[in-house]
């Protein structure tokens, strides 16, 4: 599913491109990683992370690049949702220390040629990991941008051998009460599940992540292992996941279980699709200034319509939200 190299460059404004202050703070926090760097996992994933950014812009794959300012780390890490520690934007940083990250197994399950199970070191070796800055787009209406360390989904996917049945894939993730204090809640059900049809999960855009900033996930951004589809609203990233499922019917996913008026299976970022609630066609990006900074025009696909618009071909984005 390789696309042409150069589709997709989005030229930035000039305003856009990354301040040169930002690259001497990247630097010297990296420099303090690499020191600090004690087991596996971290050293894998701060290996991906380029010493020192070339230029302004960090490339993704088949040609989705960005040049936007990165948000910081201090607000990807404290601003965001993870339901099984609360419902708050603060809640994750403030309870998801609780969750133990090893040891930890993903297992394979339904139409695949090669069931099993992956330890996390196991996981962790299958693939280059590479850095790849992505636009993130809340439903809610915020949005970041944010460097993440993993590597193409797609990757798992051929080594288990999806059969002729697979036509979608189901990523359960994580729910233990002992662990997680929001599981009590019945906000959603539980466990978390998200999905995605082949080809999504497929598409190299789609990131088995396991990493941000250069060091391993923090507990509130989905440590060990989470999915990032830069291209869908935020909360088709399922975070801490530990079976994923080859299946033939769409699977039931906990919004749209929950909302399905208002939460549909395929959630691609669209501006012209508003939410029942409120409309879709601009976010506010944290980091840009308070609650009244002037927001930013929500972009189709999230920005990356060159690289997944062919995925939607013929279909009506209207009805399948
Ligand atoms: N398991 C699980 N995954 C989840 C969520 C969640 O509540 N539980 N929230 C989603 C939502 S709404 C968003 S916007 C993103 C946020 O990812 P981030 O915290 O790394 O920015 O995670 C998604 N993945
Ligand atoms: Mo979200």
């Amino acid at each position: 599913m390789l696309l042409p190299k150069d589709r997709g460059f989005v030229h930035p404004h000039p305003s856009e491109i990354t301040a040169p202050e930002f690259f001497f703070s990247r630097r010297a926090w990296l420099g303090s990683m690499a020191a600090l760097a004690a087991f596996g996992a971290d050293r894998a994933v701060a290996a991906a992370a380029p010493a020192l950014p070339p230029t302004g812009a960090r490339s993704t794959v088949a040609g989705a690049v960005t040049m936007e300012k990165l948000t910081p780390l201090g607000d990807v890490t404290s601003y965001n949702n993870y339901y099984e520690f609360g419902t708050d934007k603060s809640d994750p940083a403030q309870y998801a220390h609780t969750l133990k990250t090893r040891p930890w197994t993903v297992a394979i399950e339904g139409e695949v040629k090669k069931p099993g199970s992956f330890g996390l070191d196991d996981l962790l070796k299958l693939a280059p990991m590479e850095e790849r800055v992505y636009r993130l787009r809340c439903v809610e209406g915020w949005s970041m941008v944010i460097p993440w360390i993993g590597y193409s989904l797609a990757e798992l996917v051929r080594r288990v051998e999806p059969t002729g049945n697979a036509k979608y894939v189901e990523f359960i993730t994580l729910a233990d009460r002992a662990q997680m204090p929001g599981v009590r809640s019945s906000v959603l059900q539980w466990p978390y599940v998200e999905g995605l049809r082949l080809d999504e999960a497929m598409h190299p855009l789609t990131l088995l992540t396991f990493g941000v900033y250069g060091q391993v996930l923090p507990n509130q951004n989905g440590a060990p292992v989470r999915i990032v589809v830069p291209w869908k609203y935020g909360f088709k990233s399922a975070k801490s996941i530990v079976r994923i499922r080859f299946v033939e019917k769409q699977p039931a996913t906990s919004w749209s279980l929950a909302a399905p008026q208002e939460y549909g299976f395929y959630s691609n970022v669209n501006p012209l699709v508003d939410h029942p609630r409120w409309s879709q066609a601009s976010e506010r990006r944290i980091g840009d200034g308070d609650l009244f900074a002037k927001k930013r025009p929500t972009l189709m696909f999230n920005g990356y319509e060159p690289q997944v618009g062919s995925l939607y071909a013929g279909m009506d984005l209207r009805k399948l939200y």
